[in-house]
C-alpha cells in the first residue's frame, strides 16, 4: 500500500449543527458563543476537528443550507467578531476548523439570484439555470428531493428555473465560469481567515447533463433525476480546477458530500495524487434499510447486518491504497445510529453505542463524530407533522399523505420517527436541568425527552459511559498508527450476527469483533490470541463466544 500519511487522516471530525448545539442568549437557537464556550468539552472529548454545518446568512429555509451571503455570520448565530473569537477558541485547544462549502445552490435571496430572476437580460442571469417550459408544463419531469417538482415558474421572465433541492434554493450554473470565479473568491476570504478545510454540500451535483432529459419515472409519477445531475460530465474537470485556484494553495481537510457516488466515482474524487478532494461521503451504508424501497427514505425498513457489512467492507477494499474513506453513521441528515443500526432500549443503549463506535471507528478511514452521538443520543418521537421542523419531512408529508394519499398519516409519522431528519436535529442534552442546558428559553424544536437521563452532565460523571469509550478510542487513535494506516482484511464475511475484521501495520495485527445482537452469540476469533485486549465494551471475555452487543478489539504481535 502506498502509505500517504496526512493529518486529515489521523483526525477525528466532529460535526456540529450550530441551530442545536447550545444557545447562550435564550432565543432558544444555537449560536457561535455557545460553541467557544464547550470547546473544554470538545477538548475532553478528544477531537481534532470541528465540523460546522453551516453558519452563514440565510433565511433558514433548509436551516442554513440556502445561503444569502457567504461572508457574513447568520444573525441567529451572532457576528464575525464571535466567529473570530471561536476560531482563535478552537485553535487555542488544539481543534481545528471545517466550514460547510454549500455552493451547488444559494438562497432565492441571495443577490446574485434577485438579479438573475429579475430580466432576461441581466448580466447574472446565466448564475442559474434557466429553461421555458413546454407549454404550462416543467421543462422535464424531474423530482426534487425536498418533494414536487425540480422546476419553478417564475412570473417575471415566465421561465423555470432548476432547484434540485427547495425552490428557495436554486441550483448554480457551474458551466458559468463567473459561477465558478465567484466560488473561488469566497473560499478564499475563509482560507485567508485561517479556517483548516470544507465538507462541500451535494459536491457530486455541481454538473449537469446539458440537456437535462427526462428521469425514470418513480413511483409518485416523477422522474428521477439522479442518473443526470449527480457525478455529471463536468464534476471533476470544475474540482480539479478548484484544486488549482484554492485548494491547493493551503492545508486543508477536504471532504466532499457525494450522494450517488460509487465507488469508481470515489476513486476520482478522492485521488491519492491529491488532485481533487482528501475524501468522499458515500451514502450506501446509509441505505441499507430495506434493499426495495417503494418511496425512497419513506417506505423502508429495518437495516440488516450482513448488507451493511458487505458495502463497509467494499468500500474498505476498494479504496485502500487508491483513495481514502470517510467513517460515518451519524450528520445531520440521518437518523440517530443507536436507534438505527443499534438498539435504544435503556438496557442496551449504552452497550450497543459502544458497539457500533467500536464496529465503525477502527476501519480505515477518518471518522466523523456527531454531535450527542458521543453520549448515544437516540431518536426522538413526533406525534404530528405539527411537532417537526424540517422541511423535507414536511414537504413529503403534504405531497404523500395530502395530495397523493400514497401514505396514510400514521405511515408517514412512523417513517419520519424512523428516519427523519429532526431526529437528529433535537437540541444536545448538556444536563439533566430546564431544557437539558441547551436554552434558557424555548428551543426551536421541541428536545428529547429522555434529556434527563441521556445527558453530558451525567455522562462525564460516570467511567462507564459511552463518552468516555469515545475518548478512550480517540487515545488509542493516537496511541496505534495501525488504527489510521493499517491494511484492512475481512473475518467471517458470512456470520449472521458478528462483524468482525483485522487490521494489518508493521507486523502488527489488530483484531476487531462487534457482536450485533441482543443475545450471546458463537465466536471463536479470541479463543487462541495470546494479543492485549485494548478495548471492549465488557470486562471480561467468555470463551467461545460474545456477550449481547460484545465489542472487542485485540492487538497482537
Ligand atoms: O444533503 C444532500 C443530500 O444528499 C440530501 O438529499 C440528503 O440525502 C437528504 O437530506 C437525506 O434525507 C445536503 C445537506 O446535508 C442537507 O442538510 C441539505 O438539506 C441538502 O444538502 C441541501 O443543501
Ligand atoms: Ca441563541
Amino acid at each position: 500500500m502506498s502509505e500517504n500519511k496526512a493529518w486529515w487522516k489521523e483526525a477525528v471530525i466532529y460535526q456540529i449543527y450550530p441551530r442545536s448545539f447550545q444557545d447562550t442568549n435564550g432565543d432558544g437557537i444555537g449560536d457561535l458563543k455557545g460553541i467557544t464556550s464547550r470547546m473544554d468539552y470538545l477538548a475532553r472529548l478528544g477531537v481534532d476537528v470541528i465540523w460546522l454545518s453551516p453558519i452563514y446568512a440565510s433565511p433558514n429555509d433548509d436551516n442554513g443550507y440556502d445561503i444569502a451571503d457567504y461572508r457574513a455570520i447568520m444573525k441567529d448565530f451572532g457576528t464575525m467578531a464571535d466567529f473570530d473569537e471561536m476560531l482563535a477558541a478552537a485553535h487555542d485547544h488544539g481543534i481545528k476548523l471545517v466550514m460547510d462549502l454549500v455552493v451547488n445552490h444559494t438562497s432565492d435571496e441571495h443577490p446574485w439570484f434577485v438579479e438573475s430572476r429579475s430580466s432576461k437580460e441581466n448580466p447574472k442571469r446565466d448564475y442559474y439555470i434557466w429553461r421555458p417550459g413546454k407549454g404550462n408544463n416543467p421543462p422535464n419531469n424531474w423530482e426534487s428531493f425536498f418533494s414536487g417538482s425540480a422546476w419553478q415558474l417564475d412570473e417575471a421572465t415566465g421561465e423555470f428555473y432548476l432547484h434540485l433541492f427547495s425552490k428557495k434554493q436554486p441550483d448554480l450554473n457551474w458551466e458559468n465560469e463567473k459561477v465558478r470565479r465567484e466560488v473561488y473568491d469566497l473560499m478564499t476570504f475563509w482560507c485567508e481567515k485561517g479556517i483548516d478545510g470544507f465538507r462541500m454540500d451535494v459536491i457530486s451535483m455541481i454538473s449537469k447533463v446539458p440537456d437535462l432529459p427526462d428521469g425514470p419515472r418513480k413511483a409518485d409519477g416523477y422522474g428521477d433525476p439522479m442518473p443526470y445531475v449527480c457525478n455529471g460530465p463536468q464534476v471533476h474537470a470544475f474540482l480539479q480546477e478548484m484544486n488549482r485556484r484554492v485548494l491547493s494553495k493551503y492545508d486543508l481537510l477536504t471532504v466532499g458530500e457525494t450522494a450517488g457516488v460509487t465507488i469508481d466515482e470515489a476513486k476520482k474524487y478522492a485521488r491519492a495524487d491529491g488532485k481533487e478532494l482528501g475524501m468522499v461521503f458515500q451514502f450506501e451504508h446509509v441505505g441499507t434499510d430495506g434493499k426495495e424501497s417503494r418511496l425512497g427514505k419513506w417506505t423502508c425498513g429495518k437495516p440488516d447486518l450482513p448488507f451493511l457489512r458487505s458495502i463497509l467492507n467494499k468500500w474498505q477494499k476498494e479504496l485502500a491504497g487508491v483513495a481514502w474513506n470517510s467513517l460515518y453513521l451519524e450528520n445531520h441528515d440521518q437518523p440517530r445510529s443507536v436507534s438505527r443500526f443499534g438498539d435504544d432500549r435503556p438496557k442496551w443503549r449504552v452497550l450497543s453505542a459502544k458497539m457500533l463506535a467500536t464496529m465503525l471507528h477502527f476501519q480505515q478511514g477518518t471518522p466523523y463524530i456527531y454531535q450527542g452521538e458521543e453520549l448515544g443520543m437516540t431518536n426522538s418521537h413526533f406525534a404530528s407533522i405539527e411537532d417537526c421542523e424540517d422541511l423535507e419531512e414536511i414537504n413529503a408529508y403534504r405531497q404523500y399523505v395530502e395530495e397523493q394519499h400514497l401514505l396514510t398519516a400514521e405511515e408517514m409519522l412512523a417513517a419520519i420517527d424512523r428516519v427523519g431528519r429532526d431526529n437528529a436535529r433535537t437540541p444536545m442534552q448538556w444536563s439533566s436541568e430546564k431544557n437539558a442546558g441547551f436554552t434558557a428559553g424555548t428551543p426551536w424544536l421541541a428536545l428529547n425527552p429522555n434529556y434527563r437521563e441521556i445527558n453530558a452532565e451525567a455522562a462525564l460523571k460516570d467511567p462507564d459511559s459511552v463518552f468516555y469509550y469515545y475518548q478512550k478510542i480517540l487515545k488509542l487513535r493516537k496511541k496505534h498508527p495501525i488504527i489510521v494506516y493499517g491494511t484492512f482484511e475481512p473475518l467471517l464475511e458470512t456470520d449472521e450476527n458478528v462483524y468482525a475484521y483485522a487490521r494489518v501495520y508493521e507486523g502488527k495485527r489488530l483484531l476487531v469483533a462487534c457482536n450485533w445482537r441482543d443475545r450471546e452469540v458463537s465466536c471463536t476469533l479470541f479463543d487462541s490470541t495470546k494479543g492485549e485486549t485494548i478495548l471492549s465494551n465488557y470486562p471480561a471475555h467468555k470463551e467461545g463466544l460474545l456477550q449481547p452487543y460484545e465489542a472487542r478489539v485485540v492487538l497482537e504481535g
